[in-house]
C-alpha cells in the first residue's frame, strides 16, 4: 500500500538521509511533503529525479498525511507531532520528546515490532546509542536472560547533527593548519580529542544520554529490572557510533554461543576475526544498515561462564535513526 508522506526536519542529517533510504528501500508513496523550519522555507530538493520545495513546518501540514517521519529536534516534536496525530496522521519520531511516554510505543523493529499496533497516533524511535547496543543483545536475551548490562560508548560527531560534523572537519583543517579550533556545535573541541556526551548532566552525575540507554532499554525489552549502566563519550568519528557492552547472563553463555546466535539474528553481522585482530570499526559500519559485533569474548572475572564481552559498531544516522524510522514506517503500511 502506498501512502501520502511528510518528512519533518528534512534538511537536518537525518532527514537527508530519510531522502536516501526511502529511495533505496524504494519505500511506496503517492504523494512527498518535505518539511523544515522557516529558515529552510523555499529550499529546492531533487529526490528521485523530481523537484520538491520545502515548506514550512506548521500545525496545518498534515491534512491528508498518512506517515509523518519527525526529526526536527524535541521542541518541534512536542509542538507539531499531536497536532499531525490530530490530522489523522501517524508520526514516526526521532527525537526523545514522546519515548518515555507510556501511551507512546517505543520501536526496534528487530524486537519489539508488535508494540506498533498499539499506536495513538506517535510511535518514538529511539536513540542512536540505545537502538545500536541492543540490535545485538536482544537475540542473547531471548535464550539466556540478560541480568545486567554494562556500557561504553564511543559516539560519532553525526549524533549531535549536520552542524557537529561540519565542526569535526573544519577544526581537523584548522588544527592541522596550526590554528585555533572553533568550537560552536560542541562545547569542546572534538578533532584530536574526545570528551564526556554533551548532553546535559543529572543530579546523580549522568548525563543524558546514559540515562536513555538505561531507561529506554528497559522500555523495548520490557524489561524494567534490567541492570543497566552506562559511560557515554563522544569521540572524533563522521557518523558511526560503536560500544563496548559487557554482559552478565542468568546462565552460562559461551562465545561460540553468542556467535551462532548473532550469526542467526536480524540486523547484525559478526565481524570477529581474531586471525587479524580485525574487529568492527567506524568506517565498516557507516553506511550500512546492520549493526556489526566482534571482540566476542568471555568476561573472565565472572563465575560460571556467566558473563560475555562485545564491540559493535553501529551507523547513528541509519539504524541509529532513520533506517529504524523508516522500517517502522514500513511496518505500519503492512497493517
Ligand atoms: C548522540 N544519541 O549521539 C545522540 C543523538 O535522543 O535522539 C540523539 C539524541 C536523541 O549525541
Amino acid at each position: 500500500m502506498a501512502c501520502h508522506l511528510a518528512i519533518a526536519g528534512v534538511t537536518g542529517a537525518v532527514g537527508q538521509e530519510f531522502l536516501s533510504i526511502l529511495e533505496e528501500r524504494n519505500f511506496p508513496f503517492t504523494t512527498l511533503k518535505m518539511l523544515a523550519s522557516s529558515r529552510s522555507k523555499g529550499k529546492k530538493i531533487t529526490f528521485k529525479g523530481k523537484e520538491y520545495t520545502v515548506e514550512e513546518l506548521t500545525k496545518d501540514s498534515f491534512a491528508g498525511i498518512d506517515i509523518a517521519l519527525f526529526s526536527a529536534g524535541g521542541g518541534r516534536s512536542k509542538e507539531f507531532a499531536p497536532a499531525a496525530a490530530k490530522a489523522g496522521a501517524v508520526v514516526v519520531d526521532n527525537s526523545s520528546a514522546f519515548r518515555m511516554d507510556p501511551g507512546v510505543p517505543l520501536v526496534v523493529p528487530e524486537i519489539n515490532a508488535e508494540a506498533i499496533k498499539a499506536h495513538k497516533g506517535i510511535i518514538a524511535n529511539p536513540n542512536c546509542s540505545t537502538i545500536i547496543g541492543i540490535v545485538p543483545v536482544w537475540p542473547l536475551h531471548q535464550v539466556n536472560p540478560v541480568k545486567r548490562m554494562v556500557v561504553s560508548t564511543y559516539q560519532a560527531a553525526s549524533g549531535a547533527g549536520a552542524a557537529a560534523m561540519a565542526e569535526l572537519e573544519a577544526q581537523s583543517r584548522e588544527i592541522l593548519d596550526g590554528r585555533k579550533p572553533t568550537c560552536n556545535a560542541f562545547p569542546y573541541q572534538i578533532a584530536f580529542n574526545c570528551f564526556s556526551h554533551n548532553s546535559a548532566l543529572g543530579p546523580d552525575g549522568y548525563n543524558e544520554e546514559e540515562t536513555k540507554m538505561v531507561k529506554e532499554t528497559r522500555k523495548i525489552f520490557n524489561c524494567p529490572d534490567i541492570a543497566i549502566t552506562a559511560t557515554c563519550v563522544r569521540i572524533p568519528v563522521m557518523r558511526a557510533h560503536c560500544e563496548s557492552i559487557n554482559l552478565e547472563f542468568a546462565d552460562p553463555m559461551t562465545p561460540e554461543k553468542v556467535r551462532e546466535l548473532l550469526a542467526a539474528a536480524p540486523g547484525v553481522t559478526v565481524m570477529d576475526d581474531r586471525e587479524h585482530n580485525r574487529f568492527p570499526m567506524p568506517i565498516d559500519a557507516s553506511g550500512m544498515d546492520d549493526v556489526l559485533v566482534g571482540r566476542i569474548r568471555q568476561d573472565e572475572s565472572l563465575p560460571d561462564n556467566r558473563g560475555i564481552n562485545i564491540w559493535v559498531a553501529g551507523d547513528q544516522l541509519r539504524k541509529g535513526a532513520a533506517l529504524n524510522a523508516v522500517q517502522i514506517a514500513e511496518r505500519l503500511l503492512e497493517l
